[in-house]
């Protein structure tokens, strides 16, 4: 069993409720062909994409993306643009930036059919923002399968992480938050175009290719980044755009107690700082 969809909620309230939402066939199949191209002729040695391994093929580009020029064409991508003006409610918050990576996941021998039963977060150690500045997606560039390598999902769990946080700002990942990600994936199984949206909460993993029909992984993993990080939420307020509600789990009006990006910042640096004088 994994997650069902549920196909009565808009996307955008998918992803409140949900963390995570998926728009089929959204990215432009010139896009998508275009990329896919560059892709290949990074990889060079011809082979269609059910015999790529992890001997021929790596896991991460090895052409940094910011010389694929096909690839960066994911941020000009109308229907990509759109998720962002339309998250971030106006065509204004977006900082510019294209920040992603390539993920590839060739048919791998020696891994099993099957997906992670828990997720992480991606802040590791360090200050978890309650609000941060933005969301994640995924641009699929071919068709997968189940246990592709595709990305798992665990649902709602932005909720519970958010919650725990506003009672103690100060609890870490993982070492106080991973039970709170434990629950049924759901699988980002994709045709060329697919889009997953998710939270910067929402539990998530990566998973090993081993796919019946040997189909590998190959997405976009990009981040919808604001220009300004939040400081306060209310949430009773009518006009919050479907991202601030996403982060309206606060049961009630909230304020940080510091800007969250400064904070983590300043912990790192710290962090950095005591590693240099212990040796
Ligand atoms: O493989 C994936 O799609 C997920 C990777 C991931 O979660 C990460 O790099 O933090
Ligand atoms: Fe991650």
């Amino acid at each position: 069993m994994t997650f069902p969809i549920d196909t009565k909620l808009s996307w955008t309230d998918h992803y409140v409720e949900h963390g995570f939402a998926v728009l089929r066939n959204l990215a432009s199949p010139d896009f998508v062909r275009d990329a896919m191209a560059e892709v290949a002729e990074m990889l060079g040695h011809g082979l269609p994409p059910t015999q790529w391994t992890a001997e021929n093929s790596p896991a991460r580009s090895r052409k940094p993306v910011s010389q694929m020029p096909a690839l960066q064409r994911v941020y000009d991508d109308p229907g990509i643009r759109n998720i962002i003006d339309t998250m971030f409610g106006s065509p204004d918050h977006w900082n510019g930036q294209r920040q992603f990576q390539l993920f590839l996941n060739p048919y791998d021998e020696a891994a099993k059919a099957e997906v992670s039963p828990a997720g992480h977060i991606d802040f590791v150690s360090c200050p978890v923002p309650i609000f941060g500045s933005g969301f994640m997606f995924q641009v699929a560039l071919s068709k997968s399968e189940p246990f592709s390598g595709n990305i798992t999902i665990y649902p709602g769990t932005h909720k519970a992480i958010q919650r725990a946080l506003v009672e103690n700002p100060d609890l870490q990942y993982p070492k106080d938050l991973q039970p709170l990600l434990e629950c049924e994936p759901y699988e980002f199984v994709a045709e060329p175009g697919d889009v997953l949206v998710f939270h910067h909460l929402v539990g998530h993993a990566g998973n090993y290719s081993h796919a019946a029909n040997r189909r590998p992984r190959v997405v976009l993993h990009c981040q919808g980044l604001r220009k300004t990080w939040l400081h306060e939420i209310d949430p009773a307020s009518p006009t919050l755009s479907p991202w601030e509600r996403s982060l309206a789990f606060t049961g009630g009006r909230y304020k940080v107690r510091q800007d969250e990006y400064e904070w983590i910042v300043n912990y790192k640096r710290k962090k950095q700082e005591a590693k240099a004088a212990a040796v």
